[in-house]
């Protein structure tokens, strides 16, 4: 949970540091299944921290800080192998914004709004947001969000295909950890292995990415989850998913 409310989870150089570790951690620790992201108040984030010295100090190097600490993280969030549910509890600006998007199944409160709030300040849009608005909204809408940084609110944001679903805001964080738990039950090597694929086939060709398949599926066809979904269904009850 990203937890300094009072300034909207604006994101301090600490932060992001113990951000970086806590999915780094989560990755490492194979107990872990499932990792949901959420922020504590009215905010999901409003991005970086613009009172930092770090990013408002004359000189500032602004391509550090993102080599040094946004840009792994999203990279973390994109390529550990277990789902990662958001739950945008209110405004994610920014970075806020593209940090929430790196999720793998993003619901947002009905009262959220994703705003990229960079061509406001004289910057563009980073964390990710050139690569994935392109990709998910196409080219007039990703211009369109990146040059105006005007808020969207969450049923458009579920229109546009940015997130996966919008919830009342009192039962957003119960439908989240109830899907994180049952991913958390669920099969993680296959989760892991449709993350990967998904993510390649926005470079790959439809070549590469029938190899991609071809390899992973023969992995995952010998693995202890799949004997057991298989078993279950057969069976007719509920596998019991190990992660394994
Ligand atoms: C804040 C912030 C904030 C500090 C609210 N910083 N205090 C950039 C540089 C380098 C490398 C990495 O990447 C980036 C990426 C970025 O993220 S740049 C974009 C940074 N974010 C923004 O430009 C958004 C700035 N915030 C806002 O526009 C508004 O606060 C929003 C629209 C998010 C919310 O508006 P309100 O609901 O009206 O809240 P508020 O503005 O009154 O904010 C509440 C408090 O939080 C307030 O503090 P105060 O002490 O006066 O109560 C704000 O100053 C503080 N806060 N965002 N980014």
């Amino acid at each position: 949970t990203l937890d300094r409310p009072e300034k909207l989870n604006a994101f301090t150089s600490a932060m992001l540091h113990d951000f970086l570790a806590a999915v780094r951690e989560a990755e490492a620790d194979d107990d872990v299944r499932a990792v949901l992201l959420t922020g504590e108040g009215r905010a999901f984030s409003a991005g970086q921290d613009l009172s930092d010295p770090a990013v408002s100090g004359d000189g500032a190097d602004l391509g550090a800080l993102l080599a040094e600490r946004y840009n792994p993280i999203i990279l973390a969030l994109r390529t550990i192998p277990k789902p990662v549910v958001v739950a945008v509890n209110g405004t994610a600006a920014g970075a806020g914004a593209n940090v929430a998007l790196a999720g793998d199944v993003v619901l947002a409160s009905r009262s959220a709004r994703f705003i990229q709030a960079f061509s406001t300040i004289g910057l563009m849009p980073d964390s990710g947001g050139t690569w994935i608005l392109p990709h998910v909204v196409g080219h007039a809408r990703a211009l369109g969000l990146s040059l105006l940084g005007d808020p969207i609110p969450a049923e458009q944001a579920k229109d546009w295909g940015l997130i996966w679903d919008v919830c009342d805001d009192d039962v957003l964080l119960e439908t989240a950890k109830e899907m994180a738990a049952t991913f958390a039950a669920g099969p993680t090597l296959a989760f892991g292995a449709i993350k990967r694929a998904i993510d390649a086939a926005a470079l790959n060709t439809l070549d590469e990415q029938l190899d991609l398949e071809r390899d992973t599926q023969r992995r995952l066809g010998h693995s202890y989850d799949y004997r057991e979904g298989v078993a279950a269904f057969m069976e007719k009850r509920q596998p019991k998913f190990e992660g394994r």
